[in-house]
């Protein structure tokens, strides 16, 4: 059921409880600063804003095995945000959220899912962010909420507390990364034993992005047509084009490949919902480093709903008056 008219739900989700730096927090607030509404509106979409959400700090959060940080307030935001996210979706919108850290993919998705239980998710990212609570190295739920997700892994997740309500929706052929280069030594032993189908940075210079976007659509929708849920962490992109961001990693895509990726799912006309997350404000260098990343964030959200590079101007009768 492809959607031909764009009715776009836009929630904001300052949360960063998934992580330890402070500012991610101001990503929604920073992404709208850059014009995001307003550009979604002049390529015609309807926006109907849901505006930001109120994340409770649960008391008493403590460690989980020693490691895993707020794990109860992780698991409480993901619950509100998938409850949002599913009413959303469900009234017929394709949904955008704007975060804060990665951990709440996992409740964006669950929400998703609710709806679209047959959906697919493309992970654009440095990061796989699917550790699960005993192999994390450094105890942050930004880097599991994929564990959280798969079917296939839940006997290696143990249950953490916040996560009760949570149920896996997801099976390993229902997901792709592009743009990975940062993994750790049990992420790369996941990704190999369950066969997870990942285009590294590595595979954009071998093949091109042209080459990974007709695979990555091969593996998901070759079958069938389905709706997508594009999971899309600004820190994708080199540190050169999106320096505010927590975890960056040298290496990454270009503007060009970003852009192109974004434009081809917005092609295939089955974008249901997309995440955008872990632009930090604070972590600019200078405000222009910070302005840079969130009109960056702007161009990917833009492109997925039809801007582009080509121009795509929605009233060619007020031109044709002119010409
Ligand atoms: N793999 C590392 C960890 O689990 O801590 C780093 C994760 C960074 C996650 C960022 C959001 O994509
Ligand atoms: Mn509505
Ligand atoms: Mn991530
Ligand atoms: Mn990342």
């Amino acid at each position: 059921q492809k959607k031909s008219s764009h009715s776009v739900a836009v929630i904001g989700a300052p949360f960063s409880k998934g992580q330890k730096r402070r500012g991610v927090e101001h990503g929604p607030a920073a992404i709208r600063s850059a014009g995001l509404i307003e550009r979604l509106s002049s390529l015609g979409c309807s926006i109907h804003d849901i505006g930001d959400l109120h994340f409770a700090q649960v008391p008493n959060d403590e460690l989980y095995n020693s490691i895993v940080k707020y794990p109860r307030t992780v698991g409480l935001a993901s619950k509100l945000l998938a409850e949002e996210v599913s009413k959303a979706v469900g009234a017929g919108h394709t949904c955008v959220t704007l975060g804060g850290d990665h951990s709440l993919a996992f409740g964006s998705i669950t929400g998703h899912a609710q709806h679209c239980p047959d959906l697919c998710v493309i992970w654009v990212d440095a990061h796989a962010d699917i550790n699960t609570p005993l192999t994390t190295p450094s105890g942050n739920l930004h880097g599991q909420p994929v564990s959280f997700l798969l079917r296939e892994l839940q006997d290696k997740v143990p249950p953490i507390p916040g996560f009760s309500w949570a149920k896996p929706c997801l099976s390993t052929s229902d997901i792709v990364y592009i743009g990975l280069r940062d993994l750790d030594p049990a992420e790369q032993f996941i990704l190999k034993n369950y066969n997870i189908p990942y285009f590294s940075m590595r595979h954009i210079d071998c093949m091109g992005i042209k080459k990974v976007m007709e695979k990555a659509f091969e593996a998901l929708l070759g079958r069938r047509e389905r709706p997508i849920h594009l999971s899309f962490d600004i820190d994708a992109f080199d540190p050169s084009l999106a320096p505010a961001t927590g975890t960056p990693v040298i290496g990454g895509l270009t503007y060009r490949e970003g852009i192109y990726i974004t434009e081809e799912i917005y092609n295939t006309g089955m974008l249901s919902a997309l995440d955008l997350v872990e632009v930090n404000p604070l972590l600019g260098a200078t405000s222009e480093e910070v302005k840079a990343t969130a009109s960056l964030a702007v161009d990917v959200v833009a492109s997925c709903f039809g801007q582009a590079r080509e121009g795509s101007h929605t009233r060619p009768d007020l031109i044709m008056d002119v010409l």
